[in-house]
C-alpha cells in the first residue's frame, strides 16, 4: 500500500485553504456566551441585508418544534438562558436533545429563534448592546471573509453548539428523512474543463442528482472523504451516513481540473468551482477544491473537500 488516509491528506499541499475561518471561530470561542450570541445576531442581521436565507422545509423543522414550543413558553430570562446554555455547552436537557440534531436541524432551529426574536416572542438582543473590544475585533473580521466564509463561521458555530453526547455513543442522530434521488430525466451533467475522468464526473453528477446509492459505488470500501476543517470520514459505511444526513440539495460546479498517476497505479486528482447550498442557492457561490486520490481500480481512496482562501484560487492547479 503506497498511501495510507493519513498520507492522502497532503495531496495537492499547495492548495490555499480560508484558515481565517477556524481561526475566527477559535477566538469567537474565548468569547462570553452574550458576547457570542450577539456577534452572531450582528453578523446575520448584516449578511441579510445582501444575501437570502431559505426558509427551512417543514421536514427539517419537525423534529425541533417540541423544544422550539418549549422555549416560546419561558420567560425572557429563561430563554436567554437556554440560549447561553447552548453556547457554553453546558449538560442540560435542551442542550443535549440539540446536541442529537443534525447540521440542517440546529440552523432550522435557530434560524425560528432569530424569527421570533425579530416578533418579540423569544428575548432579543438587549438594545443598546455593546460588544466587548475583543468581540468587536471578531466582527471585523467577519466583515472582511467573502460570503462563503462568512456562512461557513455561522453554520460551524451552530454546530459546535450544545452538548454532545457523542462520545458516550448511545444516542440515535435525529436527521431529516432522505429524499429519493432525482429522476434521470431531471438530471444534468457536469463539464470540468482539463478532466474527463468517469469517477470524478459520476461523483459530481451523482452528488447533484442526490444519487447517494450511485455515489457511495465510487468508493473503495476503506475509502474517506474529508469536509472541510474536518477529519476524514472513514469507510463506506460512514461515508454513506453522512451523505445522507449532510449533502442533500448541494449544487456541486466544478470549473477545472489536473489529474496526474502516482505511485503504484493510483491517480491524483484536483478540481476546483463552486458549490451551493440549499441555504442561500444561487446567492452564495463558496470557491471549493476537491483533492481526490483513486486507487488502482479507480475508486476513490481519498477526497478531501476545502473552501478556498480567495477566488484566485480556482486557478491554482499546481501540484
Ligand atoms: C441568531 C442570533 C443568536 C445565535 C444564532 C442565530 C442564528 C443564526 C442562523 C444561522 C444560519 C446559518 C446558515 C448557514 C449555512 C451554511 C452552509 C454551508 C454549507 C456548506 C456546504 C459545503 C458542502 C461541501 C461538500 C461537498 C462534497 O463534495 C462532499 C460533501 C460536502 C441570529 C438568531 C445562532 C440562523 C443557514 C456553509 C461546502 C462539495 C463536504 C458536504
Ligand atoms: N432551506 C434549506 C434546507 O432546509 O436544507
Ligand atoms: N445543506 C448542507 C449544509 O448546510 O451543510
Amino acid at each position: 500500500m503506497p498511501f495510507t488516509i493519513d498520507s492522502a491528506r497532503s495531496i495537492f499541499p499547495n492548495t490555499l485553504t480560508a484558515d481565517t475561518v477556524p481561526a475566527t471561530i477559535a477566538r469567537f470561542k474565548q468569547l462570553s456566551a452574550e458576547d457570542q450570541l450577539a456577534l452572531i445576531w450582528f453578523a446575520y442581521l448584516e449578511m441579510g441585508k445582501t444575501i437570502t436565507i431559505a426558509a427551512p422545509g417543514a421536514a427539517n423543522m419537525q423534529f425541533a418544534e417540541g423544544t422550539l414550543n418549549q422555549i416560546k413558553q419561558m420567560s425572557f430570562q429563561e430563554q436567554s438562558q437556554v440560549m447561553c446554555d447552548l453556547t457554553n455547552r453546558a449538560d442540560t436537557p435542551i442542550c443535549r436533545t440539540y446536541g442529537t440534531w443534525s447540521v440542517n436541524i440546529k440552523l432550522g432551529f435557530w434560524y425560528r429563534l432569530g424569527e421570533w426574536m425579530e416578533q418579540g416572542f423569544v428575548a432579543p438582543i438587549p438594545e443598546g448592546y455593546q460588544l466587548s473590544a475583543n468581540a468587536n475585533a471578531v466582527l471585523q473580521v467577519i466583515r472582511g471573509l467573502d460570503a462563503g466564509q462568512q456562512i461557513t463561521v455561522l453554520r460551524n458555530n451552530v454546530v459546535d453548539m450544545g452538548y454532545d453526547p457523542g462520545l458516550a455513543g448511545t444516542y440515535q442522530p435525529v436527521t431529516e428523512p432522505v429524499v429519493p434521488a432525482k429522476e434521470i430525466s431531471q438530471r444534468t451533467k457536469v463539464n470540468i474543463e482539463g478532466l474527463d475522468n468517469p469517477t470524478v464526473l459520476n461523483y459530481m453528477n451523482n452528488m447533484n442528482a442526490n444519487d447517494f446509492d450511485a455515489l457511495i459505488e465510487l468508493f473503495a470500501p476503506d475509502g474517506a472523504l474529508q469536509p472541510p476543517f474536518q477529519k476524514p470520514i472513514v469507510g463506506k459505511d460512514a461515508v454513506f451516513r453522512f451523505f445522507r444526513e449532510e449533502c442533500q440539495n448541494l449544487k456541486l460546479i466544478p470549473e477545472r481540473g489536473v489529474i496526474e498517476p502516482v505511485e503504484d497505479g493510483f491517480t491524483q486528482i484536483k478540481v476546483t468551482g463552486k458549490v451551493q447550498t440549499p441555504w442561500f442557492g444561487a446567492a452564495v457561490g463558496m470557491n471549493m477544491a476537491w483533492r481526490f486520490l483513486l486507487n488502482p481500480d479507480d475508486k476513490v481512496f481519498f477526497v478531501a473537500i476545502d473552501l478556498l482562501a480567495s477566488p484566485k484560487e480556482l486557478m491554482n492547479l499546481a501540484r
